[in-house]
């Protein structure tokens, strides 16, 4: 075979992601199980470059240099094992399967576990941007062996997105299923991040008084400062549009209950697995799955609490700044959960992954892309095993200076009944961590009473009991 690489499944990601290699002067073999899809992007695409269209598995197969790197784009979950089952068969020792899709890391290490021992290299990898990222360059997060990196990574260097600087948003992330996991992590912090701007947005209209058009344009002011960033960039476009059918701002005529495909759902799942607080990201699933119980919020929309009363001008432009100081704290909150996240799972399934890498990929190509990003990258730059984004001296002055304002918009938001669970959260995460003493020493005595679940002391070593339903003495219990 000729071909460099190989993409099965050309629905919207697989076709663009395939335009992408051929673009960058690979020669790319196409396959799909429906063959009509393979014939029309070679028919409407060809003219990009080298393709070589397969009809058949075998055919495919036969198109490949070796050793082979075949790229999966089809459907995450069952339609994966099918193909990975259609291909493996054919393949030979050494070649490589990539998997682009959004797979669960568990099912990625699964598969990469039952490949490698039948000598086949299988590299989960996490992709985002969407389809615009697949064509034009998408943050690349690949796992699997290191030796399947060396033949891969100089493709995905080709096509990745590239940061300011001109480095490749694409890094050996770790073995078997770390890429996918980074990239849940991804969409974890996304979630996030919409969640924070979308209670900003609740706030300057409530509490601010704004328009849409107003706040457009303050964010829009944002954009140039700390919070420049594509979903700072995009939310400006969608307060700014205007509906065609009603003249409405779009907003307005759109559907209050918010969607999910599921991976900020997987973040927060494998976060209490493994016993991360990212009160963040679980709050920003929350919040779409309450907007959706649209019964529940029926009957309770009668219930008592206070209507927010708009600021007047003067005061209202005051609040706004208080409200952008809010959200960059925030921020920086739910990167230094989505980190912590990381590492966690770096150190469950000893991945070894470098957080200063993860954040340097995610600098471009991605949905979370963000001025930020270099400021994180910095940060582990400095010290490569920081505990925690917090531990950053910059972060923790700029979170310093923030904080009046960040306690006083959480307080308003209380005040005038603006529902604010990221910022809340995040600003309950941050004075917790800050406490000389937390109440779960009175948590540990409640346990202890019901339980017998034993606590420690804070004068000396080993475990104790005290006899609750007895005399109160305490035991030693180990
Ligand atoms: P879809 O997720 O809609 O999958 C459609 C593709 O899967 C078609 O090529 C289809 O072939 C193929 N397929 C299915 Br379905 N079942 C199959 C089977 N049993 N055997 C062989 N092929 C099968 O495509 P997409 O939206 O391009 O996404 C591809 C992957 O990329 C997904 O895992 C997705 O989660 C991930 N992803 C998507 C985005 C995004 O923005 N859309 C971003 C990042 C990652 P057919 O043509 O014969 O039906």
């Amino acid at each position: 075979g000729t071909a460099q690489i190989g993409v099965t499944g050309l629905a919207v990601m697989g076709r663009n992601l395939a335009r992408n290699f051929a673009r960058n002067g690979f020669t790319v073999a196409v396959h799909n199980r429906t063959a009509a899809r393979t014939r029309a992007l070679v028919e409407e695409f060809g003219h990009e470059g080298t393709f070589v269209a397969a009809e058949s598995a075998q055919e495919f197969v036969a198109a490949l240099e070796r050793p082979r790197r075949l790229v999966i784009m089809v459907k995450a979950g069952e339609a994966t094992d099918a193909v990975i089952e259609e291909f493996a068969p054919l393949l030979d020792e050494g070649d490589v399967i990539i998997d682009g899709g959004n797979a669960h890391f568990a099912d990625t290490r699964r598969r990469e576990k039952e490949l490698r021992e039948r000598g086949i290299h299988f590299v989960g990898v996490g992709i985002s941007g969407g389809e615009e990222g697949a064509l034009h360059g998408p943050s690349i997060m690949p796992g699997g062996s290191a030796e399947s990196y060396a033949s891969l990574g100089p493709l995905l260097e080709k096509i990745a997105a590239k940061a300011p600087d001109g480095t490749p948003c694409v890094t050996h992330v770790g073995p078997d299923g770390a890429g996918h996991f980074v990239k849940m992590v991804h969409n974890g912090i996304e979630y996030a991040d919409m969640q924070l701007i979308a209670e900003a947005y609740h706030l300057l209209r409530a509490v601010a008084g704004f328009s849409p058009e107003q706040i457009a344009e303050t964010f829009r002011t944002w954009n140039t400062g700390r919070l420049d960033s594509y979903l700072i960039e995009i939310t400006a476009e969608v307060l700014a549009h205007t509906d065609a059918a009603t003249g409405k701002p779009f907003v307005d005529v759109v559907m209050d209950q918010a969607e999910q495909k599921g991976t900020g759902r997987w973040t927060v799942q494998i976060a209490l697995d493994l016993g991360v607080p990212v009160s963040g990201i679980a709050e920003a699933v929350f919040a779409r799955s309450l907007s959706g119980h649209a019964a529940l919020r029926d009957v309770s929309r009668s219930l008592p609490g206070p209507q927010p009363k708009p600021l007047d001008a003067n005061e209202a432009g005051r609040f706004a700044d208080q409200v952008e100081q809010a959200l960059y704290a925030s921020k920086i909150v739910s990167y230094t959960q989505g980190f912590h996240q990381v590492q966690a799972g770096s150190d469950a399934y000893d991945w070894d992954v470098d957080a200063g890498s993860v954040a340097a990929i995610w600098r471009a190509g991605c949905i979370i892309r963000a001025a930020f990003l270099d400021r994180i990258r910095g940060a582990y730059d400095e010290q490569s095993d920081l505990p925690s984004l917090l531990a950053d001296k910059q972060f923790a002055d700029e979170i310093g200076t923030a904080q009046d304002d960040w306690r006083e918009v959480v307080a308003t938001a209380a005040r005038q009944g603006v529902p604010t669970p990221g910022f809340s959260a995040a600003l309950a995460y941050y004075d917790a961590l800050r406490a000389a003493r937390l109440p779960a020493a009175l948590t540990q005595g409640q346990r202890d009473f019901f339980g017998a679940h034993t606590y420690r002391r804070t004068d000396r070593e080993g475990s104790f009991h005290t006899l609750w339903g007895g005399d109160r003495t305490e035991v030693d219990a180990g």
